[in-house]
């Protein structure tokens, strides 16, 4: 496909926006799957539910009995019935990975008829970061799309986590067709804030909410031929950030995303959630992605909403080693 200079503007909505700019979405291609996986995975699946719960069924899934009994998410599925005993995969991703295994044809079941599945975990435990890839898998079996959204350890956290999220990455990426990678440390406070482990954990909770609405919609367009897609094992950089109009958050959301380099080439999407931006400001996003990124087509999405503007970027490409390391 040529990369062109000019922006396309598509409403998710398929409301009116600035033409000639506009490419008009005509809803979802099909069936989508939505999968919170492990504890982490499960908590930004409830956080994301009101997002995301209209384009797809929500499911959680876990080898943690408890977890899996206090979350708000409706329709569980229990892994590793018998390995785990409902205790957890205790941070080993072996045991995680075996618990999927277990489950196989209850997991087939569960993606089976969709188009696409939105896989959604924390990286760095044993339930998610072995269980994912297995998931992908059967996922891809069952000829649906697999889109896993994940995130790596704060570095709090510890290097034993660190490094079994980097196994998670590297198995993921053989399984799935997209991985997108969201960094705990990145999820910012504003400066000088302090906040308590739960408040950081709901900001990743929020982030990675917007980002598994971006890869959702970028899945969207890309089936209907408005954005670049490629096959497998695609790795892409996000970034999300808010603000009091959309030229700023892109800004914000493109800092976080480009903190590795721009990868390689590719469509940059760009969602906006709020305020529609004017035909001056995609000119302006798409000199700033083009500043930050070299040229790219941008593909602006937005999805009408309130004050203020969050804007998210997916950026293909990204390497995964300076993300683990
Ligand atoms: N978004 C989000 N991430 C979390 C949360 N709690 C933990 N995490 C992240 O998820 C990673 C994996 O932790 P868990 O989800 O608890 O692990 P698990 O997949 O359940 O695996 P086991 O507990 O070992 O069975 C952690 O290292 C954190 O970075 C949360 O509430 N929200
Ligand atoms: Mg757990």
């Amino acid at each position: 496909m040529p990369i062109t200079r000019r922006s396309v503007l598509v409403s998710t909505l398929a409301a009116a926006v600035v033409p000639p700019l506009v490419t008009r979405v005509t809803g979802q291609p099909g069936p989508l799957r939505i999968l919170g996986v492990g504890g982490g995975g499960m908590n930004a699946l409830a956080a994301a539910g009101p997002v995301l719960g209209r384009f797809g069924e929500l499911t959680a899934i876990n080898t943690d009995r408890q977890d899996l009994v206090r979350t708000p998410i409706r329709h569980t599925l229990r892994i590793g019935r018998a390995s785990t005993q409902g205790l957890g995969a205790g941070s080993d991703l072996e045991v995680g990975r075996g618990s999927a295994l277990e489950q196989r044809n209850e997991l087939r079941a569960l993606v089976s008829g969709a188009r696409a599945v939105l896989l959604l975990g924390g990286l760095g435990g044993g339930t998610a970061t072995g269980a994912l890839p297995v998931l992908a898998e059967v996922c891809r079996e069952a000829g649906a799309r697999a889109l896993a959204v994940v995130t790596l350890p704060f570095y709090f956290e510890g290097r034993r986590r660190r490094a079994q999220a980097a196994a998670g990455v590297e198995a993921l990426v053989q399984a799935a067709d997209q991985v997108v990678l969201v960094r705990n440390d990145e999820v910012r406070p504003r400066s000088g804030e302090r906040r308590s482990l739960r408040e950081a954990f709901g900001a990743v909770d929020a982030a990675v909410t917007e980002i598994a609405d971006a890869t959702r919609i970028g899945w969207m367009l890309a089936e209907q031929g408005a954005l670049s897609a490629e096959g497998r094992s695609m790795l892409l950089r996000a970034g999300t950030g808010t603000a009091g109009g959309p030229v700023q958050a892109v800004l914000r959301a493109l800092e976080i995303a480009v903190r590795d380099g721009s990868g390689r080439a590719g469509d940059v999407l760009v969602h906006l959630r709020g305020l529609a931006p004017s035909e001056h400001d995609a000119a302006q996003i798409e000199t700033l992605v083009s500043q930050n990124l070299g040229r790219r087509r941008v593909v602006l999405a937005t999805t009408p909403g309130a004050e203020p503007t969050t804007a998210t970027v997916l950026v293909p490409g990204g390497s995964h080693e300076a993300g683990t390391a």
